[in-house]
C-alpha cells in the first residue's frame, strides 16, 4: 500500500477519533495514543530508513504536516469540549426569574408583647420612661431593700427560686426600681414603666406560672399623693378595658407599699351588673398598688420627708385573660399558632 496514503488514512482515523471525544481527559488520552512516542504516527517514521533516499524528504513532511493538522484538530476540540462544559454549567444553574417568589409568612407580636407595648406607649405619652433589669438579682434588690429583710413573714409570699444564698431569679420586677433610685443618689424625681419576666415557684396549672411578665410603675417627686395614684390608674383601666370603666381602691398589705391597695375595675364583661367574670360583684381585681413605703424611699436614698411616691404593679398574663377570656395561662407559653395567630 502506498505509504502516503496509509499517512492520510491514520490521519483521518485520527480525526474522528478526536471528533468523537466529548471529555476532556478521554481527548488527552487519543493525543498521547496518537501523538505518543509509541503511537502510529512514530511506527510511521521508523519505515523511512526502508524508503529510497530520494522519496525521504517528502515523506517526512507528509507525516510532520499530518502530526500538525492533528494537533490542531486536537486544540480546536478541546475548545468545543470547554464550550460545551460552560454551556452544559449555563443551563444547569439557569435561574427562571419569572419564577413567583417564595412567600414568607408574617408572623405577629405575641399577645403579651402587644399589652406591654400597648402599656407603655400610654405611660409615655404621660411622660414615664421604660426601664429594665437583670432577671437574676441580688437578695438585696429583690427583697432587702424593698422593706422585705431575711426572716421577715411576707417572704413567704413569694417563693422564691435562689441560685445561691444571695443571688435569685427576681420575684418582681421592683428591684429594677431599687436599682433606678439608687442611681439617683437621692435627689431627682422619677417616672418609670418596669416590664419584665418574673418567676415565682408556683406549680404550674391553668392560673398559674413559675414564670410570666409583670409590669410595675414607680413614681417619685415632691408632693406625690394618693389621688395621682388613683388617677393614673383609672386612665390606665380605662385604656385596657374602656371608656366607661370605673376604679375601685380596697385596702390591702404589701410591704413595699403604706398604705396598700387593690385595684378593682368595674366589669367590662357586664358594665357591672354582674356576671360569671366578676363572679356577680361588677368588678375584677387587676392589680396592686400603694404609696412607697419610707423605708423603701430611705433604703435606695431618698429622703421621705422631702420625697414621696406611688407604685403598681400588675401581671401581664392576668389582664390578657380577662380581657380576651383566655381561661388557661399555659397557652401564652406553648406557642400553638392556632392561639398565636388569633391576635393579629
Ligand atoms: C405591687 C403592688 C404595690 C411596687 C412597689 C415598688 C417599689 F419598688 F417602688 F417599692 N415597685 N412596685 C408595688 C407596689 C408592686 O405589685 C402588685
Amino acid at each position: 500500500m502506498d505509504i502516503k496514503q496509509k499517512v492520510k488514512d491514520l490521519l483521518k482515523e485520527a480525526k474522528e477519533q478526536v471528533a468523537a471525544t466529548d471529555l476532556m481527559h478521554n481527548l488527552n488520552q487519543v493525543k498521547a495514543d496518537y501523538l505518543g512516542k509509541k503511537g502510529p504516527f512514530s511506527g510511521l517514521m521508523r519505515h523511512m530508513k526502508d524508503l529510497p533516499n530520494e522519496e525521504k524528504p517528502t515523506f517526512g513532511k507528509a507525516v510532520n504536516t499530518a502530526k500538525q493538522e492533528l494537533k490542531k484538530a486536537i486544540e480546536k476540540q478541546r475548545e468545543v469540549i470547554k464550550e460545551r462544559q460552560i454551556q452544559a454549567k449555563l443551563e444547569a444553574e439557569t435561574i427562571d426569574v419569572t419564577l413567583p417568589s417564595r412567600q414568607f409568612r408574617l408572623g405577629n407580636k405575641h399577645l403579651l408583647t402587644q399589652i406591654i407595648e400597648h402599656i407603655e406607649d400610654l405611660f409615655i405619652g404621660m411622660g414615664y420612661e421604660i426601664k429594665e433589669g437583670p432577671e437574676v438579682e441580688i437578695d438585696e434588690y429583690n427583697f432587702e431593700k424593698l422593706n422585705l429583710p431575711k426572716n421577715h413573714p411576707a417572704r413567704d409570699m413569694q417563693d422564691t427560686f435562689y441560685i445561691t444564698e444571695d443571688t435569685l431569679l427576681r420575684t418582681h420586677t421592683s428591684p429594677v426600681q431599687v436599682r433606678t433610685m439608687l442611681n439617683n443618689n437621692g435627689n431627682k424625681p422619677i417616672k418609670i414603666i418596669c416590664p419584665g419576666i418574673v418567676y415565682r415557684r408556683d406549680d404550674d396549672d391553668a392560673t398559674h406560672s413559675h414564670q410570666f411578665m409583670q409590669i410595675e410603675g414607680l413614681v417619685v417627686d415632691e408632693k406625690t399623693t394618693m389621688a395621682d395614684l388613683k388617677g393614673t390608674l383609672e386612665i390606665m383601666a380605662k385604656e385596657l378595658f374602656g371608656e366607661q370603666r370605673k376604679i375601685r381602691l380596697r385596702p390591702d398589705y404589701f410591704p413595699f407599699t403604706e398604705p396598700s391597695v387593690e385595684v378593682d375595675v368595674s366589669c367590662h364583661n357586664c358594665g357591672g351588673d354582674g356576671c360569671h367574670i366578676c363572679k356577680q360583684t361588677g368588678w375584677i381585681e387587676v392589680l396592686g398598688a400603694g404609696m412607697v413605703n419610707n423605708n423603701v424611699l430611705k433604703a435606695s436614698g431618698y429622703d421621705p420627708e422631702k420625697y414621696q411616691g406611688f407604685a403598681f404593679g400588675v401581671g401581664v398574663e392576668r389582664l390578657a385573660m380577662l380581657k380576651y377570656k383566655i381561661n388557661d395561662i399555659r397557652d401564652f407559653y406553648t406557642n400553638d399558632q392556632r392561639f398565636n395567630n388569633q391576635f393579629k
